[in-house]
């Protein structure tokens, strides 16, 4: 059986000159790499600010592939398509239309007003459970009334679950959060009509739970997500870095935190195949992206995700971490043949 999702990896130039077959079949995309906000086409498209570290290509592009007949829409600046079970959606917001106003502000009211309108959009549509979400956004460690920038996305997200009644258990889902050069707050979500099984490692403190000294209020996802498809099983890890409990592990070593990272993401792995019956997931069948501080570090985390993940595909992009002191983050994720199902509503053993 065809897989339902597929995700190919194509340069910039490749990218806008997409075959009108694989256009017809997309999704949407995120293009890591490119400078402005660019448009592919018609699809949702993520532009990500953030330079590569390796390889040829200035821009990569991630598009992501269905093997069904899609629909479009554009509400409320959101672009999505959608098929029957999966819905791809990009958010983009300038912060400058957003005021500051009585100490809030604009990036903490654009992130509460832009959440709540996609989960207006995503109730709407009938895809009210999100799966993975990619959250970009310009000068994330800076500070600006008297609160770093991320800790503000942090409550306009928080905000935005409580005013859309979405209870934080059952509707977190795999996430990052990173660091671009420039450009606007950017939000490209996965979403669909059935509930990912949301994991949590058990190394780590849920992200929800991190205590007050990380911010006014925590910030909203799980670990990773698993998502059932026709013939097949999506896992998604979210951005992975060197936290233990919720602390920072190993400031300043920038291999040591490269191996802590590595070793909480075998640790989802290791949730993900406890849960979920199946071909073990292993970590040379991932497929990564590394998010590192300092492009001068690209060396020291490349020889330690390289000694534990073999030859699986990882790509490095220089982007700022959401934590001042972590430099580096990691995110994966890995597709399967599902399991034979008994029938249409089985229940799985965990
Ligand atoms: C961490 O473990 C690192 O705010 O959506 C990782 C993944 C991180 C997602 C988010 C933040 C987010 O806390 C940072």
């Amino acid at each position: 059986m065809m897989p339902s999702l597929t995700c190919i990896q194509l340069d910039l130039d490749q990218a806008s000159n997409l075959p009108a077959e694989l256009e017809r079949r997309a999704l949407g995309a995120i293009g890591v790499g490119v400078p402005g906000d660019e448009v592919l086409g018609a699809m949702p498209f993520q532009a990500v600010a953030m330079p590569l570290l390796e390889g040829q290509a200035r821009a990569v592009v991630d598009i992501w592939l269905s093997a069904e007949a899609l629909r479009s829409g554009e509400q409320d600046g959101i672009r999505f398509r959608f098929d029957d079970h999966v819905l791809f959606a990009v958010l983009t917001l300038d912060e400058r239309d957003f005021a500051e106003k009585d100490g809030v502000s604009a990036l903490q009211q654009a992130t509460r007003h832009g959440y709540a309108r996609l989960f207006r959009l995503l109730d709407q549509l009938g895809y009210p459970y999100l799966w993975r979400v990619w959250n970009y956004l310009a000068d994330i460690n800076g500070e600006q009334d008297g609160l770093e920038r991320y800790r503000q996305f942090n409550v306009g997200r928080q905000q935005a679950y409580e005013a859309c009644d979405r209870a934080v258990q059952g509707f977190a889902s795999a996430a990052c959060a990173l660091g671009a050069a420039k450009g606007p707050l950017t939000v490209a979500v996965m979403a669909g009509k059935a509930a990912p099984l949301l994991l949590e490692n058990p190394r780590q403190v849920r992200a929800y739970e991190y205590p007050l000294e990380y911010g006014p209020r925590s910030p909203i996802f799980s670990r990773a997500a698993l998502v059932n498809l026709p013939g097949q099983e999506q896992l998604f890890i979210s951005g992975t870095a060197s936290i233990v409990g919720h602390r920072t592990m190993h400031p300043g070593d920038v291999a040591a935190q490269t191996r802590e990272t590595l070793a909480n993401i075998a640790a989802v792995l290791d949730e993900a195949n406890r849960v979920a019956p199946g071909v073990p997931f292993t970590l040379p069948d991932l497929n990564y992206r590394a998010y590192v501080r300092h492009a001068a570090d690209l060396p020291a985390v490349r020889t330690e995700i390289q000694q534990r993940v073999g030859t699986a595909q990882v790509q490095y992009v220089q982007a700022d971490v959401c934590r001042s002191d972590l430099l580096v983050e990691i995110e994966a994720m890995a597709s399967r043949p599902a399991e034979m199902q008994s029938d249409s509503g089985s229940v799985r053993a965990a």
